[in-house]
């Protein structure tokens, strides 16, 4: 049978982890990503050391964005991510509190959606730099369904509590770059 190609959906997905080694674990998951069935990881930013937003007892976050290419729809998507954040043993605790890995799957092709279990785009990345500033790394022209030109939303000030990673890890070279 000859695959369908026309199927595939342009996906981005917002990285963060606050707990054990948090720069491994999102290395780590850009791995991961590429991994899901039918699915490519096309696009991965630089790591970001963000300041904590929530309660402010918890580490420091890493925070990152990655592209993706997919023949599977949101839900599935939104499946595999979750079973990515199980494997790093995510526990779901306290409302924006730490974290071994999560996943938010920020934008799904041009869909706009709000269900209980998928709301899309991600509600909260125009409100929040530690996602912005990757995802403009990635995809400096992008627009967001509903919402316009990512490029509008970057503030023209440099971001408080945003810096990128300075650290040294095995198979990473703290650069952005094309898998
Ligand atoms: N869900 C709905 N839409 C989506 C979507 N687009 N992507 C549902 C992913 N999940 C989506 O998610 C709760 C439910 O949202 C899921 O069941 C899914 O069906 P969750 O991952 O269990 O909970 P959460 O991530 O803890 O949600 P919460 O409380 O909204 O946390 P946030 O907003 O992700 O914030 N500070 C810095 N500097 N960097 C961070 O990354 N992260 C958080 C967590 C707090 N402070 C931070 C950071
Ligand atoms: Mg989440």
């Amino acid at each position: 049978m000859i695959a369908d190609h026309s199927a595939q959906t342009g996906a981005y997905i917002g990285l963060g982890s606050n707990l054990e080694t948090p720069a491994e674990q999102v290395i780590r998951a850009f791995g991961e990503l590429h991994r899901i069935p039918q699915t490519w990881c096309i696009a991965r930013s630089s790591l970001y050391v963000s300041a904590p937003l929530g309660p402010t007892d918890q580490p420091d976050y890493i925070n990152a964005a990655a592209a993706l290419v997919t023949g599977l729809d949101a839900r599935s998507l939104l499946n595999h991510l979750q079973a990515i954040e199980r494997a790093h043993g995510r526990e779901r605790g306290e409302r924006w509190g730490p974290r071994t890995l999560d996943l938010d799957l920020l934008i799904f092709g041009e869909t706009i959606m709000n269900t209980r279990e998928l709301v899309l785009p991600h509600p909260e990345i125009c409100n929040r730099d530690f996602v912005l500033i990757p995802l403009h790394e990635i995809a400096p022209e992008l627009r967001i369904p509903g919402r316009g030109a990512l490029a509008g939303l970057i503030p023209d000030h440099s971001p408080e509590g945003l810096t990128i990673w300075k650290g040294v890890a095995a198979d990473f070279d703290g650069s952005s770059s094309m898998l």
